[in-house]
């Protein structure tokens, strides 16, 4: 078995353990109350869920596995010279819970790498699709077509024991994470670079290679996909991409079946077509504008006008963050560094300026800040990746490190079919009545 996934069985034994005993001292302990207001607006605040591979707070943002965004940049393992963590190396930590050694990270480079080929019979599947179709519908049928070769499906037709399952699907996620990439590439150069396609390179990482399939090969372009794909990756386990991939796995579908799912919760506006969303409504204010840097209030009218208009600011506001998200922090930083001059990235940052307070003045937004999407469109343009409709598959790959992680923690530790109770308004009604 190879050393990783030992590793993971060694964890999953004692925290299983640990979790019995959990269950056993603790299980009738109560953690929350629900109140009406709870059940008709999206379960806000209600702790429902274990999610082991990161936790979001409020103020201080997502940590993984302790471990914040900026002392991730600092302590995961690198490229040689590189300035930006390896995914790989965060996808060690959701997994594992401990920060990985330089050639831990460079074995997952390597066993991914092995694993990456995508059956032709997923790329005939695209290639019959018409190419206008938005690219998150080609990656969740791409996902879907790929599902022929999931190990788990075919050990759980096969009759397996329960015990089992965590193997399999261990299998099918990573697996499923080395092929993603090659996934994208081709929907993304099938769709806008003439159907003309890069052969991976196998000497290069997870990100380094997907840049190049995507036909960037500069080094700070591959810097950014790295950051990229370490940022997106988790945000605890009740947004609704993770939500789904841990909700679909839980009726034991295979993990193409439950990611594709969690995809098709990504591409919705609120969530992780927002980015898209944001470089769309740049744009347009740019074209309201006839081009250039706009200032304060010519961004502040545009706000206006969105919000009159009934729409929200894309980029901005949260479920559970009530502080600039340090995802936008850090890609802020990353532009710093690299493309200060940016005309669009400074339109970024202007606009930062001007909506919080905007937000804040309709008393009802309770977090005005802006979160990771407000950054990501601004950088993947500088470099030539303008294709903004696009951009929510980049998210999407990324995504797989910790739904897929989470997924192996959630077969690991056995978790039961998810089943919340849900009541109809005239039950309530009753119920508050005292009937
Ligand atoms: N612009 C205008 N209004 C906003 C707003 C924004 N950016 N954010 C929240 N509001 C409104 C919201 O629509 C709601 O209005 P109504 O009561 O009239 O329905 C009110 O403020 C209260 O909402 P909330 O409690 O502050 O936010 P929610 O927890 O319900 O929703 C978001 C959270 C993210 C869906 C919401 O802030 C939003 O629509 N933001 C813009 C879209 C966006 O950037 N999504 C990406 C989120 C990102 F982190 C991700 O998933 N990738």
């Amino acid at each position: 078995m190879d050393y990783i996934k030992e590793r993971f069985k060694a964890k999953a034994d004692e925290l299983g353990a640990d979790v019995k005993d959990l269950l056993k001292q603790h299980g009738s302990k109560k953690l929350d109350e629900v109140t009406v207001a709870q059940t008709y607006q999206g379960m806000r605040g209600v702790t429902g869920l274990v999610s082991e591979t990161s936790l979001l707070d409020p103020n201080d943002g997502i940590r993984f596995r302790g471990y914040s965004i900026p002392e991730l940049r600092e302590k995961l393992p690198r490229v040689p010279d590189g300035s930006e963590p390896l995914p790989e190396g965060l996808f060690y930590l959701m997994l594992i819970g401990e920060l990985p050694e330089e050639k831990d990270a460079q074995h997952l480079s390597n066993v991914w790498g092995r694993r990456s080929q995508v059956p032709r019979h997923v790329f005939n599947t695209i290639d019959k699709l018409p190419p206008d179709t938005h690219p998150m519908t080609q990656f969740g049928i791409g996902i879907m077509a790929m599902q022929t070769e999931s190990v788990f499906a075919k050990a759980y037709s096969d009759g397996i024991n329960k015990k089992e399952y965590w193997s399999y699907m261990y299998e099918d996620a990573m697996n499923l994470i080395a092929r993603l990439p090659r996934l994208a590439a081709y929907i993304y150069r099938r769709k806008y670079k003439g159907n003309v396609h890069i052969e991976p390179d196998a000497s290069l990482d997870w990100a380094g290679n997907f840049a190049h399939m995507l036909g960037y090969d500069d080094d700070s372009f591959r810097a950014l996909m790295r950051l990229y794909m370490t940022i997106h990756a988790d945000h605890e386990g009740g947004n609704v991409s993770a939500h789904t991939v841990h909700l679909v796995g839980s009726a034991l579908s295979d993990p193409y079946l439950a990611f594709a799912s969690g995809m098709n919760g990504l591409a919705g506006p609120l969530h992780g077509l927002a980015n898209q969303e944001v470089i769309r409504w740049i744009q347009q204010l740019r074209e309201e504008l006839g081009g250039g840097l706009p200032n304060k209030a010519e961004i502040e009218k545009y706000v206006r006008k969105t919000l009159d208009e009934g729409k929200v600011v894309p980029g901005y506001g949260h479920a559970v963050l009530r502080k600039t998200d340090p995802r936008f922090t850090a890609q802020m930083e990353f532009a710093k560094k690299h493309l200060p001059d940016d005309e669009l990235v400074n339109i970024v940052w202007r606009v930062y300026e001007v909506v919080p307070p905007i937000l804040q003045e309709l008393g009802k937004v309770k977090n005005p800040w802006p979160n990771v999407d407000a950054h990501s469109g601004a950088l993947l343009v500088h470099y030539g990746l303008v294709e903004y409709e696009f951009y929510t598959v980049l998210f999407g790959v990324s995504r797989a490190l910790g739904v897929l992680a989470s997924l192996c923690w959630d077969r690991a530790l056995a978790l039961p079919i998810e089943r919340p109770k849900s009541v109809t308004t005239r039950w309530m009604k009753d119920f508050v009545s005292g009937k």
